[in-house]
């Protein structure tokens, strides 16, 4: 185990899926990459939405950026608010084909993988650093079963095994406002909302080196 860069931030967005032109996780990561966040450089990575070739492109900007922290970003269309994710799951079962054309059913991320990992990131004080802002978010108990969980797990099981110091997470954004128009009822927006939040989560992130201690979750 090499030693992380301390002074960088890893966050990975996706390309457009499932139709759509643009995915706000790229727009979002691209829109952050160069800047400076609470002392650390954000450096981007856009995942092809494909299963195995986004755990590829995870693995090799990890090895080759050795960040502080990991955050993976995606599109839940249909989501409201920001949306932290604190489960990864080690299940594959795709509704649609991914950009490949692979439409796995019911196999692990990681054969001989743990069930599942939590999220390391601070989740309750990303939670509650959004919620003083008007940007909508939540804590999320499941993050699908398609790429992006697939891309979470890889991403806590590579950590865990590999750089167990390092924290990583995900989360889900919504429907950007032009999406959200082709998709009757669907919540969208703004790209510098979304993209103020992340950076507000983000910044929670690296100044909580552990998570606050409040009531969240969900009954149902
Ligand atoms: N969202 C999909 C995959 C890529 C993305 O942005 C998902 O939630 O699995």
């Amino acid at each position: 185990m090499t030693a992380s860069n301390s002074a960088s931030v890893l966050l990975t967005g996706f390309e457009p899926f499932a139709g759509d032109a643009v995915n706000p996780a790229r727009e979002i990561v691209l829109a952050l990459a160069g800047t400076t966040i609470a002392g650390h450089r954000v450096i981007a990575q856009v995942l092809p939405v494909a299963f195995a070739a986004a755990l590829h492109a995870l693995d090799a900007a990890i090895a080759a950026e050795r960040p502080a922290l990991v955050i993976a970003i995606g599109q839940a269309g249909g989501r409201a608010g920001i949306s932290i994710e604190r489960v990864a799951i080690n299940l594959i079962d795709a509704r649609i084909p991914d950009n490949t054309g692979a439409q796995p059913i019911d196999v692990p991320v990681i054969a001989g993988a743990p069930a599942a990992y939590f999220s390391t990131l601070p989740v309750k004080a990303m939670l509650a650093a959004l919620h003083a802002t008007d940007i909508p978010a939540e804590l999320s108990f499941s993050a699908g079963s398609y790429v992006c969980n697939a891309v979470f797990f890889a991403l806590m099981h590579h950590l865990a095994t590999r750089h167990p110091s390092v924290r990583g997470g995900f989360i889900h954004v919504p429907y950007l406002p032009q999406q959200a128009a082709a998709h009757p009822g669907a919540p969208g927006m703004a790209l510098a909302t979304m993209t103020r939040g992340i950076g507000i989560a983000i910044t929670a992130a690296l100044t909580h080196a552990r998570d606050v201690r409040v009531h969240g979750g969900a009954i149902a």
